[in-house]
């Protein structure tokens, strides 16, 4: 507490006299992603009446993530159609400059980084950082911050930060400190539960369904690992979720799950094992190609398909695939679908 006191009182002189800000999250923004841009807008908006913009460079495809912002009634923006000359602050949440995962143009420095991820090189440049890369969640962080400005939390932004910090803990089941139970514990009565559930429950499309049996469909198992390649998605966020629900296969201490959207490779990883460093796997896979990162047992990364033909990109899958099968002591050669076709009873 009393380092996230002295943090506050830098983060005041920082919004001091300035009265916009642009609040950068990942592209293909997560719960944790968003519900840290709307907490840094409250402390902006109210430790000093800095109005802000929150903005991001991909899409929000999870019907969950969507459910939440239109429970928020927010406004997200896309950071390549907006003026940025109108700002006179940059802050970025749950992502870093240099990280590969968000659009602010490399250009800009912004001025504020609150993250949970390992401290980027460019990191250590920006005028006001705080990064916890031991906490479960950047949502946390943020929940400190709300108390010791003892700002009240409103139900919807209460709500907003324990979906956060729940979900990237998966229940604090994964890559949490005592910082997370205590924030959640605070939030949990001050929180719409009801609407909880319903965003947990979103609607999705059919082509979900569509995707997810292809997926499943292309999906190897290697050893205790299993591998599934999406191809071209619609919705990036499909790449993360295929991957938890993989690993939840009983005999699996690995996931890969890789697919293309717009002119990137994307690429999740998961695992189970408690001595492993996902994070460390993801930026070994794209080494010198891309740019990978994330926590102990979650983690992605980012390579770039410009210019590449249809029979370059499928190299590039298959040399990624082949690395992560040697990094995790896998034998390729035995390789196995995850599921036999079989005939629907009901047609
Ligand atoms: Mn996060």
């Amino acid at each position: 507490m009393r380092r996230t006191l002295s943090k506050l009182e830098q983060l005041t002189q920082v919004l001091r006299g300035h009265t916009t800000m642009l609040i950068t999250m990942q592209d293909n923004p997560d719960p944790d992603s968003i519900a840290s841009a709307c907490a840094l807008r409250k402390l902006a908006n109210t430790l000093s009446e800095v109005q802000c913009s929150i903005a991001h460079g991909g899409t929000v495809g999870r019907a969950e993530n969507r459910a939440l912002v239109e429970y928020l009634g927010l406004n997200l923006r896309q950071i390549g159609q907006l003026d940025l000359s109108q700002f006179e602050l940059f802050a970025m949440v749950d992502t870093q400059p240099g990280a590969g995962n968000n659009s602010l143009p490399s250009e800009i420095e912004p001025d504020i980084v609150i993250d949970h991820h390992p401290c980027r090189p460019l990191t250590r440049h920006c005028r006001f950082t705080d990064i916890r890369s031991r906490y479960g969640a950047t949502g946390t962080i943020l929940v400190e911050y709300l108390n010791a400005a003892k700002i009240k939390l409103e139900m919807s932004l209460a709500t907003a930060l324990l979906y956060a910090i729940r979900s990237d803990t998966q229940d604090l089941g994964r890559d949490t400190v005592h910082a997370d139970i205590r924030a959640i514990t605070h939030l949990y009565p001050l929180a719409n539960k009801r609407m909880l559930s319903d965003i947990q429950r979103g609607k999705v499309e059919r082509v979900y369904f569509q995707m997810l049996v292809d997926a499943l469909k292309n999906a190897r198992v290697i050893d205790h690992a299993i591998v599934t390649h999406l191809g071209e998605v619609e919705n990036p966020d499909m790449i993360g979720e295929v991957a938890d629900l993989l690993l939840r296969e009983d005999s699996t201490e690995w996931v890969m799950v890789c697919g293309f959207f717009r002119d990137k490779m994307l690429l999740s990883l998961r695992t189970s094992r408690q001595d492993a460093s996902a994070d460390k796997v993801a930026r070994h896979l794209v080494a010198r190609k891309g740019t990978g990162g994330g926590h102990p047992s979650y983690a992605g990364g980012q390579l770039s398909l410009e210019g590449l033909t249809e029979r370059q990109k499928a190299v590039l899958v298959k040399k990624i695939v082949e690395r992560f099968v040697k990094k995790v002591g896998g034998d390729a050669a035995k390789a196995e679908p995850l599921i036999a076709s079989k005939n629907s009873p009901i047609s």
